[in-house]
């Protein structure tokens, strides 16, 4: 059931304990996320597998504590948060659930007791909406941890609505906060395994040229989200990023704001190519992934030609 974000507090008001889950290498806006809402609600914090880097930086900045891999059976309801397909979740068996998400997958809806899931920049956007429609207020840790899930999810802001700079100064405000203090919490310089991953991911690349628009391909067993991202930094206009993970095949892609402008949808292409395989994919138009079945080289394959095909 769809329901609105003023709607929240009463149906969470009815389960006793309430388990708020972040998938797996959470981010920090899964993280800033699911710790406002914890705070705000009551309940426990805990994400599956990992945290991403910059996850666990803003969990030591807020203080959260989030337990990895809980029990799904020692909770009345499970919230799922910046989590569209169940391919995030790993082992984690998911029985009575609700979500609170801003991907365009459907995947996980239809079997959610409740539901908010919108189309905003950003995760923390929307639970920033549900805080003040609920009237709770939010502590200088939640107010952070909000804003730096908006500014790593907006690309510090380069893909921000005018509605996320609203919500960015409120939360400014809210937090007493300083701005430059937000963007600290993710000024981590790369690590080495990744840089030197990227590099190799840079030097392996593929490149064709489908009129004027460049598709790169790259084959690497770690980071391919990261890998994706340096390949339309460099230049490309799609970048796919493959990996072999035990007997799956990862992959990870990214597009140009134009690529994404003139109607290419990373998330439905992937979605279509992991299904077709036994697997799973989703995200956003220009930052997708999936995981599915199959070799690295051929599945680059059907990447491009899906490409090639939606690009005018
Ligand atoms: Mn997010």
């Amino acid at each position: 059931m769809l329901i609105s974000e003023p709607e929240f507090g009463a149906h969470i008001g009815k389960y006793g304990n309430v388990l708020y889950l972040c998938h797996r290498n959470a981010d920090p806006d899964a993280i800033g996320s699911a710790f406002a809402l914890q705070q705000a609600f009551g309940g426990t914090l805990a994400a599956v597998d990992d945290l991403s880097r910059t996850g666990e930086a803003l969990a030591d900045a807020i203080g959260a504590a989030v337990e990895i891999n809980p029990r799904a059976e020692d909770y009345d309801l499970v919230v799922v948060v910046d989590t569209s397909v169940r391919m995030q979740l790993g082992d984690f068996h998911l029985a009575s659930y609700a979500v609170v998400d801003h991907h365009l997958d459907k995947g996980l809806l239809e079997d959610a007791k409740f539901y908010i899931q919108k189309p905003s920049k950003s995760a923390a956007e929307i639970v920033w909406t549900i805080l003040k429609e609920s009237g709770r207020r939010a502590s200088r840790e939640m107010a952070l941890g909000l804003l730096v899930g908006m500014i790593s999810d907006t690309g510090r802001f380069r893909r921000a609505s005018p509605e996320a700079f609203r919500t960015a100064a409120e939360l400014l405000d809210a937090g007493g906060l300083d701005y430059e203090e937000a963007l600290q919490a993710l000024s981590l310089p790369a690590d080495i395994p990744q840089r030197i991953a990227i590099l190799k991911a840079a030097a392996r690349a593929k490149v064709d040229r489908q009129r004027d628009w460049l598709i790169a391909t790259t084959v690497i067993n770690s980071f391919e989200g990261s890998a994706a991202m340096a390949l339309v930094d460099l230049g490309a206009d799609v970048a796919f990023a493959a990996g072999k993970h035990f007997n799956l095949c990862r992959v990870s892609a990214r597009a140009s704001r134009e690529a994404a402008r003139r109607g290419l949808n990373l998330a439905e292409i992937l979605r279509e190519i992991a299904r077709a395989h036994g697997g799973e994919g989703g995200g956003h138009r220009a930052a997708a992934a999936m995981e599915a079945r199959g070799e690295p080289g051929s599945l680059l394959e059907e990447c491009k030609i899906k490409v090639a095909e939606s690009l005018p």
